[in-house]
């Protein structure tokens, strides 16, 4: 039998932890043989509901769940785990400034990063899902100079998902058969969604949607405003999709993407396609043996060409917020 692999999730009781707790301990993030001890962190004004889903938890009684750690102690959260999903965060809230919720994320960023830097397994991976993600993955990495930067990820697979999932039901194709559209940059409405490259069963996504406008313009728009969407419809974000995502970039990390197949990740920028180096930004990735790679070679067209620049300019001047927020 396998070792149990620890995970932590931060933010566990809230609505997105809410979701992923029980696909983890189903083994979907990491295999149906895989078992797991959950590590839950939440801030003690969630410790009666945080002890409320470990409740939960154990009634669920899930084959594969070999312990639960539900605290409010950073360190003990963090202790010996092999996984760290990270979902806690301070949300932003109306009329607050751009900068004060920035500068709340990057003190808990901060601390958190040095929690996980001295009491994590080594080689521990860590993925960032609260906003603003790729700025949170950034003070984690540049405040844990021992972990390596690789293993320091965000997540934009559930606008990868999102793109999947608008071709689908614009050709009326299985999800499933829908591969390769990119996220590019920021998790954010700059985020560039990218079919160029995308295919149904081998065929370009372009030639068989036949219509630039809407691939250039409201297909775009639709992903980059889908959060919002939800929203408005469900009066609370995205929390199952977002759930949903987590594990499968977990999943394809870890376990590999299928050959042939890319999928989008957030990761530390070494400059490839001139997307700014040293932000976390969104690239093309292939998987294999635990490590991530970015796609290389992809012919990029001028509107392409200027999507991608925006996004990354976005990405530099938060950069730059959240280092004015550290002195
Ligand atoms: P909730 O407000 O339901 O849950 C957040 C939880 O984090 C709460 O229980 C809160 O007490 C806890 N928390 C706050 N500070 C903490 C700290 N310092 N340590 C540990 N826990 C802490 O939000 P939810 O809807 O679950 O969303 C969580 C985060 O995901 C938000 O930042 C949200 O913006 C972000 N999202 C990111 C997405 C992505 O694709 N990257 C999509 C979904 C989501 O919007």
């Amino acid at each position: 039998a396998k070792e149990p692999v620890r995970v932590l999730v931060t933010g566990a009781a809230g609505q997105i932890g809410y979701a992923l707790v029980p696909m983890i301990a189903r083994g979907i993030m990491l295999g149906a043989d895989q078992p797991v001890i959950l590590h839950m962190l939440d801030i003690p004004p969630a410790a009666e509901a945080l002890n409320g889903v470990r409740m939960e938890l154990v009634d669920a009684a899930f084959p594969l769940l070999k312990g639960v750690v539900a605290t409010t102690d950073v360190v003990e959260a963090c202790t010996g785990v092999n996984v760290a999903v990270m979902v806690g965060g301070f949300p932003r809230k109306e009329g607050m400034e751009r900068k004060d919720v920035m500068s709340k994320n990057v003190s808990i960023y901060k601390s958190q990063a040095s929690a996980l830097e001295q009491h994590a397994a080594p080689n521990c991976k860590v993925l960032v899902v609260a906003n603003p993600a790729n700025t949170n993955a950034l003070i984690l990495k540049e405040f844990a100079p021992s972990i390596p930067a690789k293993n320091i990820t965000c997540l934009t697979r559930l606008d990868h998902n999102r793109a999947l999932g608008q071709i689908s039901e614009r050709l009326n194709v299985q999800v499933s058969d829908v591969k390769n559209v990119i996220i590019w940059g920021n998790h954010s409405s700059t985020q560039y969604p990218d079919v160029n490259h995308a295919t149904v069963r081998d065929k370009p996504v372009r030639e068989l949607v036949k219509d630039d406008e809407w691939l250039n313009g409201e297909f775009i728009t639709t992903v980059q405003q889908r959060g919002a969407a939800i929203i408005k419809a469900r009066k609370l974000s995205s929390a199952l999709s977002a759930a949903s995502a987590a594990c499968d970039h977990i999943r394809d990390w870890v376990l590999g993407t299928p050959e042939g197949t890319w999928v989008s990740m957030g990761v530390y920028s070494d400059g490839s396609y001139n997307a700014p180096a040293g932000v976390i930004y969104s690239f093309p990735v292939t998987c294999k043996n635990g490590e991530w790679t970015i796609v290389q070679g992809l012919a990029i067209d001028e509107f392409s060409r200027k999507k991608l620049e925006l996004t990354g300019a976005e990405l530099t001047e938060e950069k730059e917020l959240a280092y004015s927020c550290l002195s």
